[in-house]
């Protein structure tokens, strides 16, 4: 009997697979990741605690992806496919709440145990729409739009079916997976069938991501985002290649203390054609910019004292339309600027292991999660208008609702970076 492939490997696989895929689709992203190739080298060769938050292996395999559904039962499905792969729904976001709001509800698949997040820590943030909100669509839009969604298939039923087998086995044959793997990057594959055109313009004025969501028969890869460990050097690198980068680098400032949670920054894909089809039913060519490029460096995980502090500072950041030196002093304000510091005041999450000679060794935990903030600042600097909304009812989504929508627990990340330093406290009283 020859061994199963594990999830982990599935997922290896499967995120391998969809950025050859999004690279033919995307040159650009092939750009993109050489770059961030380039600087991860430099960085690695010149600072001898580059893999203090990962090792060069896995953040050069690290890639994050970005979907997009219309409906609870299209998120299950995302939902079944994805925990084939060991990816698991973790926190809910509400980019309806940002400063510019989207009509999304969010979660994030990826692996939940510190293990498998070693081996492969492949993650999708995963959008639905929001169609219950009045502030975006009337009973009338909602009703057109709930019913096209419903029409469609995002996914082969024999698809899910499979990945429901390799869930329940805990693996699957090499052949098997071979075919799994295939099947399920076409899923996210841009379709080439022709787009009702009159339909998709009366979504994009509601929002643009509606559109892309709604106005078109199936889900695609909107960005695939590879990590650096210096997001500074490749926003340099990339604009001397004359790549047009959204205007700043979204989160924390670069400042000379530890880096925490997460920082991206994006540039805008280049018109990609499409084919419409008119209300004369004719099928014309044109082209859609929803697609764009994204790359991030992430930092060490924050407590939920530590989230406070964050919430703080951006505040204080915001308030003062500080500059990036002003950012980084405001900042200073409001983080120790020592891994010592973090820990000692319980804001971020560290291992803590006995050292060779009984003495406590730290380790800084890793950002593993997204940031609904800065989320909401990819979406919309990627956007040629935010569309319009009006007053209504927000409707009861919650993390909740979203969990009893697709019947499974969605996972608060809080609880797994604890359980991490949790599982290293043990090993020092191993050790004792
Ligand atoms: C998702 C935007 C959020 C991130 O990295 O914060 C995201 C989308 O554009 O669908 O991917
Ligand atoms: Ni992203």
């Amino acid at each position: 009997m020859t061994d199963l492939i594990q999830p982990w490997e599935l997922r290896a696989r499967f995120a391998a697979a969809l950025s050859q895929m999004y690279g033919t689709e995307v040159p650009a992203y092939n750009t993109l990741v050489d770059v961030s190739t380039a600087v991860n080298q430099t960085y690695a060769t010149t600072h001898p605690d580059a893999e203090r938050l990962g090792s060069v292996q896995r953040v050069t395999a690290e890639r994050h992806g970005a979907i997009r559904v219309g409906s609870p039962r299209e998120l299950a499905a995302v939902a079944d496919l994805f925990e084939a792969f060991g990816m698991y729904p973790v926190d809910f976001y509400d980019l309806r709440d940002a400063a510019s709001p989207v009509p999304v509800v969010s979660t994030a698949f990826r692996p939940t145990d510190e293990k498998e997040l070693a081996l492969n820590p492949f993650r999708v943030f995963t959008s639905m729409l929001a169609t219950a909100d009045r502030r975006f669509f009337d009973a009338n839009l909602r009703a057109r739009v709930e019913n096209f969604v419903q029409q469609r298939e995002l996914f082969d039923p024999a698809l899910l079916a499979h990945a429901r087998m390799i869930s329940a086995t805990g693996g699957c044959t090499p052949v098997q997976a071979d075919d799994f793997i295939t099947e399920a990057v076409k899923a996210f594959a841009l379709s080439t069938t022709p787009i009702d055109r009159a339909w998709y313009d009366e979504l994009s004025a509601v929002s643009p991501v509606a559109a892309d969501i709604a106005g078109v028969g199936g889900t695609h890869i909107n960005h695939l985002t590879p990590r650096v460990l210096d997001i500074d050097d490749l926003y340099r690198r990339m604009t001397a290649r004359g790549i047009t980068m959204i205007d700043a680098i979204q989160g924390p400032p670069r400042w000379h203390g530890p880096d925490v949670l997460l920082r991206q920054t994006s540039f805008r894909a280049l018109a990609e054609p499409r084919r419409f089809r008119t209300n004369d039913g004719s099928v014309v060519s044109d082209t859609l910019r929803v697609r764009f490029g994204e790359v991030e460096a992430r930092g060490i995980a924050l407590t939920p004292a530590g989230r406070t502090c964050y919430d703080d500072a951006m505040a204080a950041i915001d308030a003062a339309q500080a500059n990036p030196e002003q950012a980084a002093s405001i900042w200073a304000d409001h983080f120790p600027d020592t891994e010592a510091g973090l820990a000692e005041q319980e804001l971020a999450y560290f291992r803590t292991e006995a050292g060779p000679g009984g003495e406590i060794v730290r380790s800084p935990v890793v950002y593993e999660d997204f940031l609904p903030r800065s989320a909401a600042g990819i979406f919309r600097s990627n956007l040629d208008d935010d569309g319009a909304h009006g007053e209504g009812d927000a409707a009861g989504y919650s993390k909740e609702w979203m969990s009893g929508a697709i019947g499974r627990d969605i996972h608060d990340p809080y609880a797994l970076y604890s359980a991490i330093t949790a599982q290293s406290d043990l090993s020092i009283g191993a050790n004792r």
